[in-house]
């Protein structure tokens, strides 16, 4: 036996016992639980949200896993994830009334449950399996771990403590949710509790390298395009060693991308090696602009997306805004030059 995870220690005391006491309840009474993953969803939202659909159904609870982007777009490289089919979209999701119990996975705030949101404020019971240091305080049972590297380490503990076996389907979902969040087990949060559940993930039978190749090196010809776009725009602004650019609503339609395509492009971005700090910024079909930060250590983005409404981490955060692109960029300078 291996020594229980250290990212264990920050998790509110408490949190694991109340969080299988309602699923282990819901679970023997056949409840409707809702698995809400945030908006635009990623691989560690998504991947954590249907591992638990997976190991809560085979408990006996009725899940629905989703998303609240209306309408719902889930990233193509995700279509490796057992069970992508049945995320069901926010608009099909029973009303609150109809719902006993709502599980946020990777939701470090309200706003980021989109139209699911209205399940919360309407007071169905909720838990908050989480792994964002900068995390809102919202829900019942705050199961959050801010030193965990993914929401899908926080819930395979919680699938060991509710006794359901790892199959190869919960142990493939978890593992999307570990290699993404961990940018492949490089990321400075990724500690050797990130490794050792990659192993045993390995274990019950995860074909990683089919996987990989699949996330890591594969993309459309569209966002190949959106890439190339991206990347004729880069701005350096020297006194912040600041790397930035911007995508609009016409680069989709001339790329012929789908805007979630659009997530994978901070991470060449922040590639350049004057890049201390990264960012972009990304246009939503409402006109407003969804701005994407990532540090490499000097400055805290997450505290400064936090200043503009937004949130995340030390190392990656994010922000929504309005306003013309050259207005955004100036706030966005503004933003990081107050640190
Ligand atoms: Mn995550």
């Amino acid at each position: 036996m291996s020594e229980p995870p250290a990212w264990l220690a920050g998790v509110p005391a408490g949190a694991f016992d109340a969080a299988v006491t309602h699923l282990r309840a819901a679970a023997a009474a056949g409840a409707t639980v809702v698995l809400a993953a945030h908006v635009q969803p990623d691989g560690d939202a998504l991947g954590s949200a249907l591992a638990l659909h997976r190991g809560l159904a085979h408990l006996g609870a009725r899940t629905v896993p989703t998303v609240g982007d209306r309408p719902l777009r889930v990233p193509a490289t995700l279509s490796v994830l057992p069970a992508i089919d049945e995320v069901v979209p926010a608009s099909a999701v029973p009303p609150p009334d109809a719902v006993d119990l709502l599980v946020t996975l990777d939701v470090a705030s309200p706003e980021r449950l989109g139209s699911v949101r209205g399940h919360l404020d309407a007071g169905v019971p909720t838990i908050v399996v989480d792994h964002h240091a900068s995390a809102t305080p919202f829900g019942d049972v705050p199961l959050v771990a801010p030193t965990a590297a993914a929401t899908a380490q926080v819930v395979a503990e919680l699938l060991d403590r509710l006794g359901v076996p790892l199959t190869q389907e919960i142990a493939t979902c978890l593992y999307v949710g570990l290699v993404t969040d961990t940018g492949r087990f490089s990321y400075a949060s990724t500690t050797r509790d990130a490794f050792e559940l990659a192993g045993r993930l390995l274990d019950a039978g995860v074909e990683h390298a089919p996987l990989n190749q699949r996330l890591f090196e594969t993309r459309s010809l569209g966002e190949l395009r959106l890439l190339g776009r991206a990347l004729e725009r880069l701005t350096f602004v020297p006194d912040l060693a600041l790397v930035h650019t911007y995508l609009t609503l016409d680069d989709l339609v001339a790329s012929g991308a789908g805007g979630e395509a659009m997530e994978a492009v901070i991470d060449v971005v922040r590639a350049a090696d004057v890049a201390e700090l990264a960012a972009i910024c990304k246009p939503a079909p409402d006109g407003s602009w969804r701005v994407s930060l990532r540090s490499h250590g000097g400055t805290d983005v997450g505290a400064v997306a936090e200043r503009r409404g937004g949130g995340g981490h030390a190392a990656a955060s994010g922000y929504t805004t309005t306003g013309s692109i050259a207005a955004v960029l100036e706030d966005l300078v503004a933003a990081l030059r107050e640190g």
